[in-house]
């Protein structure tokens, strides 16, 4: 059995999916941001990053127990498992690993920059307008890449792989990101492809009750999330010591 700890957040789906799709049993165990669950002892002793998803997974390589954070680790991880949706031919793997990595390096750190300049950074003080334009052109331009690719290929790297169901999540904030999609002819394609696959709707349901993106953050969870800095994280390092 796979435990996989979880928020619903576009990184959190990016794993759901994969499990979906690849239909292995899992477990959630919520991860509550907004208070702090990300800085417990028992959680940095397997996400020293403190960030979710991670994965536990008691049947990994010669049947013993494996932590896994990062999601693209954890999505190569389950698609060496699986042998599916990660080709094991060279040329193809490295087509998915470009895509994945592109993902991971920047749609996905650029779009959540929008989210916290869109959805956040209004609850604290100053002028935030060019960052949040920094932002927003960058993940019109990453759309803009993924458009110019979608014209040659039916998906990210070919086949359907765990470099779209990376990236899908990412996407799907668009409406509240106020661009408009069909400015992106094949990417609304794709979105709309994969938006159909019941895996993927199966997927971004999983906690859906307890988003809280869309509702106003209290003055803890805003602490919580934002206020970190290489002091907050070393005393939450010599906890787990303790
Ligand atoms: N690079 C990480 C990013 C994970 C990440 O940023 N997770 C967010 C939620 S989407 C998180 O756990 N945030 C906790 C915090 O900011 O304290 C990955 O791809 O897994």
């Amino acid at each position: 059995m796979i435990d996989l700890y979880y928020a619903p957040t576009p990184n959190g789906w990016k794993i759901t999916i994969m499990l979906e799709e690849c239909s292995l049993p899992y477990r959630i165990i919520p991860v509550n941001l907004g208070k702090g669950d990300q800085f417990k002892p028992e959680f940095l002793a397997i996400s020293p990053n403190n960030r979710m998803p991670v994965i536990v997974d008691d049947d990994g390589p010669k049947g013993e127990k494996i932590s896994v954070f990062e999601s693209g680790a954890i999505l190569l991880y389950l698609g060496e498992k699986t042998g599916k949706f990660l080709p094991s031919h060279q040329i193809d793997r490295i087509k998915v690993l470009e895509w994945l990595f592109w993902q991971v390096g920047g749609l996905g750190p650029m779009a959540g920059q929008v989210s916290h300049f869109v959805n956040y950074a209004p609850n604290f003080p100053g002028d935030h307008s060019y960052s949040e334009k920094r932002y927003k052109n960058e993940y019109d331009r990453l759309l803009g890449v993924m458009n110019n690719i979608l014209t040659e290929r039916e998906y990210l790297a070919g086949d359907y792989s765990v470099a779209d169901m990376a990236s899908f999540p990412w996407v799907t904030a668009y409406k509240r990101y106020e661009v408009d999609l069909n400015k992106f002819k094949e990417v609304r394609r794709w979105f709309d492809t994969l938006k159909n696959r019941p895996a993927v709707r199966k997927g971004m349901d999983v906690g859906k009750d307890e988003r809280t993106f869309a509702q106003k953050p209290t003055k803890e969870s805003l602490k919580m999330m934002f206020q970190q800095d290489s002091d907050s994280i070393a005393r939450a390092a010599e906890e787990k010591k303790e």
